[in-house]
């Protein structure tokens, strides 16, 4: 990879670990459906012996991943989750973890739901805040848990500040990196051990897959990593590369699309007299916005708001709207709206989701990549009918 690494990001976007096939000249990485590969002795190969270990589809899109993020490494996995899970599943029983308290509401359930009753303990703080950050530390904190934007309410860490804070107090600093893609931000540049990905998002980009990544430079932790996603399993399938190896080709041009749409949407929402508050760190008034403008090279395609008047009136306008599909999930080339509160954070506890400012009334935007009018005109009409 050390030659990709000299490359601009656009350029590795296309081409990181992915050459013409040597035995065919295929220009696109072929989709190997193979579960084994045939041994010429007992343990005499060509470096795949079994496809939960190694498989060149899954290979090609982890050079892929790792280059994207300027990493050494990259680990890929079934799905974001098991990509977190495994991070986790690098501590040990009574270890600590200091982590955001504004994080997608599937993380907050892994952690406390699951991974607690594994003996790991977990502080959910501001991490907009790094003196709050610094009073969870520990001796026991072994990780810090940032994402930024985070999910919902795109809250902003300084990320060189909070790494540091970690490596100080001797612990590793991990970032779900989902919301900006590494198009936008390179956490490993900023002090961070390890960037995760729910790869379903915008590396993917096409809301067709399901996947996650780990990206680390770090000799030891990749090994650490590399055991546990073949001692757990919880790997990709071939066609999920392949496509997600298609979807990273685009990632640089999608990315600025879903930038100009997304302050296009979230400006146009700011000055409407029907919307309470919106949240979007491209806006002047946002608390993050100097530190993502000094950390990111744009702002992102998610958005959230409120609507003034009652939870009724904010159903009945994610409800009513013709492109921006009512759905789960973000980051693809369609525009999608969410209610965090029932849907993507309904398993953080409501005391919990008010305390990061995630309010019943709370609407989430996936800003896609149709055109910036088109969008407006169909919040307005949504907001306009939710009346
Ligand atoms: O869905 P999965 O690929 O397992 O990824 C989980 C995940 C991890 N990290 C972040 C920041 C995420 O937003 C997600 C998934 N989020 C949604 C499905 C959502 O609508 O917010």
């Amino acid at each position: 990879m050390s030659d990709d690494k000299e490359l601009g990001f656009a350029t590795k976007a296309i081409h990181a670990g992915q050459r013409p096939d040597p035995a065919t000249g295929a220009v696109m990485t072929p989709v190997y459906f193979t579960s084994t590969y045939v041994q010429q002795a007992p343990g005499v190969h060509k470096g795949y012996d079994y496809a939960r270990t190694v498989h060149p589809t899954r290979s090609a899109l982890e050079a892929n991943l790792a280059a994207l993020e300027g990493a050494r490494r990259g680990l890929c996995f079934s799905s974001g989750m098991a990509a977190i899970a495994t991070v986790v599943q690098t501590l040990r029983s009574g270890d600590h973890v200091v982590c955001c308290e504004d994080l997608y509401g599937g993380t907050y359930r892994l952690f406390t739901q699951v991974f607690q009753r594994f003996g790991l303990s977990f502080s959910f703080v501001d991490a907009a805040d790094l003196s709050a950050v610094e009073k969870a530390f520990s001796a026991q904190t072994k990780l810090l848990w940032i994402e930024t934007p985070s999910n919902p309410m795109l809250r902003i860490t300084d990320l060189r500040g909070a790494c540091q804070l970690a490596h100080r107090h001797g612990a590793l600093a991990a970032v779900d990196n989902t919301f900006a893609s590494p198009a936008l931000q390179r956490p490993l540049a900023l002090g961070a051990d390890l960037v995760v990905h729910s790869t379903t998002k915008y590396l993917g980009g096409h809301s067709d897959v399901v996947g996650g990544c780990v990206l680390a430079n770090d000799e030891g932790l990749y090994e650490r990593l590399k055991f546990l996603q073949n001692a757990v399993g919880a790997v990709p399938g071939p066609m999920d590369c392949f496509l997600l190896l298609r979807g990273t080709k685009t990632l640089p041009v999608r990315m600025e699309r879903h930038c100009q749409n997304a302050l296009a949407v979230a400006k146009h929402l700011l000055a409407h007299p029907e919307v309470e508050r919106v949240h979007y760190p491209g806006l002047a008034h946002h608390p993050g916005h100097e530190t993502a403008k000094a950390q990111m090279s744009g702002f992102g395609g998610m958005i959230s708001f409120e609507l003034k008047g009652d939870l009724s009136r904010a159903k009945r306008m994610a409800s009513g709207t013709k492109l921006f599909c009512l759905a789960e999930s973000l980051g693809g080339v369609e525009s999608l709206i969410g209610h965090p509160a029932t849907m993507t954070h309904g398993s953080i506890p409501r005391e919990q989701r008010l305390k990061s400012g995630l309010v019943d009334g709370l609407i989430r935007l996936s800003v896609g990549l149709e055109d910036a009018a088109d969008l407006v005109a169909d919040l307005d009409a949504a907001i306009a009918a939710s009346l």
